[in-house]
């Protein structure tokens, strides 16, 4: 049997991939194992049985043999190195090598693996057994070093302590992926560590109320969060948990789920099908979620966190008022298609629940107020502009309920005064988004993770090279994918993305398509940009090209709810609507920096969407940047949320949307530990043999790392700091903890004795 193949580029390949291709391309022929790439893009291993001129002969696992052009093989690794826990320790890092590796592990239910500093993580889609208070305890006594969520924020929880920094924990990932059960592993780890005070169980119970409210099922995931979470955990000194605060992100709740509500009168609750929001999807029920087990979760958690019966009842009042306008339908009163809401079961009802008179929901429902020069004048609304009017204040009520909610949560979780400065936060944030149509949904998205991008690089890579050359190391600089480019592409003022998409949105005349000619016209020469035809363009994000549609772009960023239905909520009998009101009216109001969106002819001035988002987006980078980073990427094995199923393809685009091969390439070839001549000496001197007490810190330095045999390519000396590679410090810890429990152990022996 002869074939030939050519394999290249059936996976478009990346900048970072090509440059790893050089790094790897060599030794071939020598090597007996090389990977083959199928024409479905799979690789798949063969031994090389001969090599002629330009041609090789592999056999393949069945037996079969193929002829390939030789610089067609990737080596592959020995078998003596399937399955390590750390990418980092193979000797062939090219990407089927990675890939196997992953799924060698994955197929044995080991779904975490370093990579480097980064803790990459595969849903595996079914229960596998490596949680629970046994692994806690082997992890915590370090008698389980294997890569997992627990070590990575046990890690998080001793570099806490011993630097006195905050620490911070970034999972990031795909919809479905495993983010938001990853940052709950995490949490769990943080309990069981930290716990005593009992506030740690309230921390745990935030999750059933912040799911049940913000998460939906979509098509990518049955649980999926709509909102982005940073939990920050605050501990005392004695390392119990003494408080946390949750901040949410990014809220988009444009499609929300099948809650399931209180059976009561009181709120006329009826089946979820009779509810044209709920009716949408056609999905009642999901597969293994017992709803009314969980309904009895939500409700006992929302005890737990202290909020009152009376609020509670506001809360389901308040999700019956957003469903009830769904509801409401309008008639047309003239011949101008002006509309008025029919006055049904609906409107009355959504009257009740906030506790409004039904003419003022009609007149807010179907009329503008407008001011021109000193008068008011009332306008009308059309049909699809009182269906806008109602869908946005439905969806306001909904935002503001969740936020309130937020609140709540964080008054009864609130950190004492006595404020430590120790803190790990998790942050489970969206990943990367690149589908068939991309809007202005994935436009926020991505711009988010572009920053967090540039956050991960700079800590892992800049950083970390300015402080070798500043502390005078020996440091052959290691290039890495800097994104700057595409930043100033969104960011740059006037004349970038969000600017011109917020100049755009003041103008009424303005459209999707005359929004893309703009872009177009000013934007053609930035190498991040890409005009397409028509409505589209393209930006070069780190993680790929994505072409955007900006079918939509100019409404979804303009903020519909009007300041009549602001008013509408402040003049109701319910305390929650006028809360509402209250923070929607501080939203709205000028701030002092930042360009403003003029909302089309009203007399308010808003923020628009993109402005906010940017806003959220820049807080949340200022938090993190005082943190040390954790890295966890979460990746999704297959599209069909099932368990078992490995597609080499999808991982693939993750591997690479998410930087992990580039990281292993740049962390292999650093020193990512380090510790200041002091600290070392004064950590680790008590270990010497010798008597050093009046030596230098760099002398006694220099004899601890005689005495444990560290080999000199394992370390470097610098001017202030030891730099060290992966996995060398660990000897010298564990030493030390050894050291130390046994002379513990001595002396309350010694006590025992005297006494
Ligand atoms: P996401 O947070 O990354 O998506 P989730 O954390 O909700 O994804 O995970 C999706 C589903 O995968 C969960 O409901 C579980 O069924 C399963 N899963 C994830 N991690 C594990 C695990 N460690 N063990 C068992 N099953 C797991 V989104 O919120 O959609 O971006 O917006
Ligand atoms: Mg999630």
């Amino acid at each position: 049997l002869e074939t030939v193949v050519s394999p290249s580029s059936l996976i478009p390949k990346s900048r970072i991939q090509r440059r790893w291709d050089d790094v790897n391309s060599y030794g071939v022929k020598k090597k007996l194992q090389s990977w083959f790439q199928l024409p479905n893009g799979d690789w798949e291993l063969g031994k090389i049985i001969s090599t002629s001129g330009t041609d090789t002969l592999i056999s393949l696992s069945d037996e079969k043999v193929v002829k390939v052009k030789s610089d067609s093989l990737v080596p592959a690794n020995p078998d003596i190195l399937d399955g390590v826990d750390d990418l980092m320790q193979l000797s062939y890092l090219n990407e089927p090598s990675v890939l196997y590796n992953l799924q060698y592990r994955y197929n044995n239910d080991t779904i975490y693996t370093k990579a480097g500093p980064v803790l990459v993580a595969i849903n595996p889609f079914k229960k596998v057994p490596l949680y629970g208070n046994e692994y806690i305890e082997a992890y915590k006594n370090k008698k389980m070093e294997s890569p997992h969520v627990y070590a990575i924020t046990d890690m998080a929880i001793r570099e806490m302590i011993r630097d006195e920094v905050n620490q911070s924990i970034i999972i990031s990932g795909e919809s479905g992926a495993g983010k938001t059960e990853t940052a709950k592993i995490a949490m769990q780890y943080l309990a069981a560590l930290g716990g005593g005070s009992g506030i740690e169980y309230e921390i745990l119970k935030t999750n059933p109320i912040l799911e049940a409210f913000g998460n939906a099922k979509t098509l990518r995931n049955d649980n999926s969060s709509r909102f982005g979470k940073l939990i920050e955990i605050h501990f005392s000194e004695t390392g119990k948990i003494s408080g946390a605060k949750i901040q949410t992100f990014f809220t988009t709740f444009g499609s929300m789920s099948d809650q399931s509500l209180l059976n009561t009168e009181k709120i006329n609750l009826k089946s979820a099908s009779e509810y044209k929001y709920l009716r949408q999807s056609n999905c009642y029920s999901i597969n293994g979620v017992d709803d009314i087990q969980q309904f009895r979760v939500v409700m006992e958690a929302l005890d737990i966190v202290h909020v009152s019966k009376d609020d509670q009842d506001s809360v389901f009042k308040m999700l019956a008022a957003v469903l009830w306008l769904g509801n409401v339908s309008f008639t047309v009163v003239d011949n101008e298609n002006h509309v008025e809401p029919v006055a049904d079961e609906a409107l009355i009802t959504v009257a009740k629940m906030i506790g409004c008179d039904v003419g003022d929901l009609k007149l807010a429902l179907s009329t503008r107020k407008m001011r021109v020069g000193n008068d008011t004048i009332v306008q009308k609304l059309t049909l699809s502009q009182a269906i806008d009017t109602r869908d946005a204040l439905a969806k306001s009520i909904y935002a503001c309920l969740f936020e309130w909610l937020v609140e709540q949560i964080n008054k009864s979780l609130a950190v004492g005064k006595r404020r430590t400065g120790r803190s790990i936060s998790i942050l489970d944030i969206y990943g990367f988004e690149s589908f068939e149509r991309n809007s202005f949904e994935q436009f926020c998205i991505n711009y988010a993770n572009e920053r967090l991008q540039q956050h991960f690089n700079r800590h892992l890579f800049k950083l970390e090279q300015e402080e070798y050359i500043q502390d005078g190391i020996d440091w052959k600089r290691v290039d890495f994918e800097d994104n700057q480019d595409c930043l100033n592409l969104f960011e740059k003022k006037p004349l970038g993305l969000l600017s011109l998409l917020d100049e755009e949105s003041t103008f009424p005349n303005g459209t999707d398509l005359t929004f893309a000619n703009k872009l177009k016209q000013h934007l053609n020469s930035n190498s991040c940009f890409r005009g397409e035809r028509g409505k589209a363009f393209t930006v070069c994000h780190y993680a790929g090209e994505v072409a955007y549609d900006t079918t939509g772009f100019l409404e979804k960023n303009r903020d519909l709810l009007h300041l009549d239905s602001i008013q509408l909520l402040s003049s109701c009998s319910c305390p929650l609507p006028q809360i509402f009101a209250s923070n929607l009216l501080a939203q709205s109001e000028k701030p002092a920096t930042g360009p403003l969106y003029k909302s089309g002819g009203a007399d308010s001035q808003k923020l628009s969407v993109a402005t906010k988002f940017k806003g959220q987006l820049f807080q949340l980078m200022q938090r993190l940047e005082t943190t040390t980073p954790h890295f966890i990427r979460c990746i999704k094995p297959n599209n069909f949320q099932s368990p078992g199923s490995y597609e080499q393809g999808l991982v693939l685009q993750q591997l690479r949307c998410c930087g992990v091969l580039e990281v292993v390439r740049i962390s292999r070839s650093g020193f990512p530990t380090r510790m200041s001549h002091q600290k070392f000496a004064r950590r680790y001197g008590f270990l010497l043999l010798e008597n050093v007490a009046s030596q230098d810190p760099l002398s006694v330095a220099v004899a601890i790392l005689n005495q444990f045999d560290i080999l000199p390519e394992m370390y470097q000396v610098g001017y202030t700091k030891l730099f060290f590679r992966t996995g060398q410090i660990g000897v010298l810890e564990d030493t030390r903890n050894r050291t130390l429990h046994g002379i513990l152990r001595v002396q309350s022996c010694f006590r025992g004795h005297q006494a």
